[in-house]
């Protein structure tokens, strides 16, 4: 009864007064709100990210050797329609037109990979200058036009005629004295360096699932194998910079954590949340961060465990100056009181996604990726050094790219770092991925995750509508 006579009273005003007057404020009582802007620290850099054999092409050029991508995606069946990274979007050549771009942004700053094979055409040995050349000159452009460079050393193009690949301890060396090479002859050039990019895609899905080069499906003891020689080279890598670059080069790496949510901002959640990033990220970021296997990764794989040699988990270990954290799809978990404390919740079949299948929208998984890592190991620095989407873009009549869905997802995502910056979590950077449309992986050119558009046919470069809007974030240090 009581219900009914609230709703009629509501209907009665509607009726004595016009709606939209009634609801909403009117153009003068808005004009009074004063915009509230979510700001970011003084100096936090802005950038976009890329990989070198997504963006470059020129892959038999100047003497560069084939990667596991090349041998891969050359292989029918493995990507979609069979594409390549042959021609890409063709950067070995348009590389200042590129760097244009991110001036335009406003961007400070840039993440990009080197070729190992276009430095060392055979993973070791003899280094081809050409190569080596081809980064210098990207380097001085980046630095002329005042945009500091943040430099991964490997991004998954592993030198095809390395034995084994990452099933080989030797390859693990290999890396450590090509960053060592690396540091020596670019270290004038870059401050900042990245070992590896996404343990878990250049080992689990390459060597467990098969999805990414060189598309094998081992057995469990030769993938945590795979893991372990993955991490080592990434402790090699750090030992072969600090003994070889300039004094004041910075290394870390970038890493795709599984980020777990709390289900609900509660403490026993937020446990639960930090309980799960130890043990779901155990054969890589915990181990390099606290150099050790967790006693329940080790048990959990019993005879299949990982074998090490002494020293091992010291090198691997090395401290870090920064850790980069590649961040997309989050996991919800929730306290329980089961040995572990913690249960994944499985999302259910509407949860959003972008265009692709495994890229589930949830932007306080930012938030979350910064204060879970912060709150177990204290780093000194944290960088965003991947984070965007893809989306269905269209080329409008009037040539405009209007990729509303990624700026929303771009949006939510920042509100949600500024938070971790706001409550004095050490994020100092971000790095949207990507600059342009490139090479997917496995998915070929069928999935688009730029700010500026790519015409793989014209190597035509338009900026989305994404990108007026990066430019508008970085010019105000801040989100709305
Ligand atoms: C990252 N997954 O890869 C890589 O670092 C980039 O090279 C890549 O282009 C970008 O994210 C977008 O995919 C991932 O299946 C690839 O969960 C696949 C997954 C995650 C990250």
């Amino acid at each position: 009864m009581k219900n009914k006579s609230t709703r009629r009273r509501f209907g009665q005003s509607l009726a004595a007064a016009p709606f939209v007057a009634a609801a909403f404020p009117t153009a003068s009582s808005a004009q009074t709100v004063t915009p509230n802007r979510l700001s970011f620290p003084q100096g936090f850099k802005w950038g976009c990210a890329t990989a070198a054999y997504q963006i470059e092409g020129a892959a038999n050029e100047d003497g560069r050797g084939p990667s596991v991508w090349d041998i891969f995606s050359h292989t029918p069946g493995k990507t979609f329609q069979g594409e390549t990274g042959d021609v890409a979007d063709d950067s070995y050549h348009l590389y200042k037109e590129d760097i244009r771009l991110l001036k335009n942004l406003g961007a400070t700053v840039y993440r990009m990979s080197i070729s190992w094979s276009r430095v060392f055409p055979d993973g070791i040995g003899k280094p081809n200058p050409k190569g080596l050349d081809y980064y210098k000159r990207v380097l001085d452009e980046l630095h002329n036009n005042g945009i500091d460079p943040y430099v991964t050393l490997f991004h998954w193009d592993l030198p095809a005629s390395l034995p084994h690949g990452w099933q080989s301890r030797d390859t693990s060396k290999a890396f450590g004295d090509y960053a060592a090479f690396i540091s020596r002859e670019l270290s004038d050039r870059v401050q900042h360096f990245f070992t590896t990019n996404e343990f878990v895609c250049f080992t689990d899905l390459s060597y467990k699932v098969g999805q990414f080069a060189p598309g094998l499906k081992l057995d469990a003891a030769r993938v945590n194998q795979v893991r372990h020689h993955g991490i080592l080279a990434h402790g090699f890598a750090v030992q072969a910079i600090r003994a070889n670059a300039r004094a004041g080069t910075l290394v870390g790496l970038a890493e795709n954590a599984t980020v777990f949510v709390p289900v609900i901002e509660e403490k026993q959640h937020v446990e639960a949340a930090l309980k799960a990033t130890r043990q779901g990220n155990a054969p890589f970021l915990t181990a390099v961060l606290e150099g050790k296997y967790t006693e329940e990764y080790l048990q959990k794989e019993g005879a299949n465990a990982p074998k090490v040699e002494a020293g091992d988990m010291q090198i691997i270990g090395s401290p870090l100056d920064f850790v980069g954290l590649n961040v997309y799809s989050p996991e919800y978990v929730r306290a329980d009181d089961s040995p572990a404390g913690y249960v994944v919740l499985p999302k259910q079949s509407s949860f959003p996604r972008m265009a692709s299948p495994w890229l589930f929208v949830g932007p306080e998984v930012i938030y979350w990726a910064v204060r879970n890592v912060t709150t177990l190991w204290k780093p000194k620095e944290i960088y965003i050094t991947e984070n965007g989407c893809s989306a269905d873009d269209v080329v409008r009549s009037d040539g405009r790219i209007n990729d509303t869905d990624r700026v929303m997802y771009l949006r939510n995502h920042l509100m949600h770092l500024q938070r971790a910056a706001a409550e004095g979590y050490p994020v100092k950077g971000y790095f949207l991925w990507s600059l342009l449309d490139n090479y997917e992986w496995a998915d070929g050119y069928s999935k688009r995750f730029g700010i500026h558009y790519v015409d793989f046919k014209t190597q035509k470069r338009t900026p989305k509508l994404s990108a007026e809007w990066y430019t508008a974030t970085i010019a105000g240090n801040s989100v709305a």
